[in-house]
């Protein structure tokens, strides 16, 4: 009787470790190391180009309240929530894997800090496309360089309200595509969407509307004359070497 017992206790136990063990394992995790540059959460970087460099698919004018006023502030607002706690000591990858600890202020504005410093570096003009090892895994992941345009556009037109499209590299080594709303990220514990961000577009109206209106389809279909493929090249490299 006794022997039975543990028997079945023995047979449980092990179904539920095999349970446990499988469901961790399928579970999209987050990659091993997400920190991709050395960001300084003190510093308010500088734009990398003029205000007029993405003329005409981005206009000066835009370019400028955007960076000066938009991004300004949130950097602002970030520095004004965090003082005074242990976040001051973090660095912003720390911070965004405990975001759900964190205030509203503090999401809200780290993540409106963070998510306009990676969209100005992957914006650009010259560059004439993505590397052939990015290009060899757009077209395992996605079919065709088109198929992943399209499909990256439309998470960028369909997030309803204001927010960001992503192309990441999960921590599966696999490219996905997807959106947050608001200035949440894919580097954020609260974010479903999980991975280390390569490209990314702003749909926040104040993004476009000065120059679209409420035409977000036709700032999307600009991004594109815009993208600067060689870092979002060399992203991809260095994120391969972090999951
Ligand atoms: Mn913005």
């Amino acid at each position: 009787m006794k022997n039975k017992k543990l028997l079945i206790t023995l047979i449980l136990g092990s179904a539920l470790a095999s349970f446990t063990f499988n469901y961790c394992a399928d579970a999209p995790g987050k990659p091993k190391n997400t920190a991709m540059e050395t960001f300084d959460i003190h510093e308010f970087p500088a734009l990398p180009y003029a205000y007029d460099a993405l003329e005409p698919y981005i206009d000066a004018r835009t370019m400028e309240i955007h960076y000066d006023r938009h991004h300004r502030a949130y950097f602002n607002n970030f520095i004004a929530a965090i003082k005074g706690t242990e976040m001051e000591k973090s660095t912003i990858y720390e911070i965004f894997a405990g975001i759900s600890k964190a205030s509203d202020a503090v999401r809200n504005n780290g993540g409106g800090f963070y998510n306009h410093v990676i969209f100005w570096k992957n914006l650009g003009t010259g560059s004439s496309g993505p590397s052939q090892e990015l290009t060899e895994a757009i077209n395992k992941e996605f079919g065709s360089f088109e198929n992943f345009k399209e499909q990256f556009s439309n998470a960028a037109k369909t997030r309803f309200g204001s927010g960001w499209a992503w192309l990441v590299l999960t921590a599966e080594g696999k490219l996905a595509i997807g959106s947050t709303p608001n200035q949440d990220n894919p580097l954020m514990d609260v974010s479903p969407f999980k991975g280390i961000p390569l490209l990314t577009i702003d749909v926040w109206e104040h993004a476009y509307y000065l120059k679209y209106q409420n035409r977000r389809p036709d700032y999307v279909e600009a991004f594109w004359s815009v993208v600067n493929w060689d870092e979002v090249s060399r992203r991809y490299t260095q994120a391969l070497g972090q999951v």
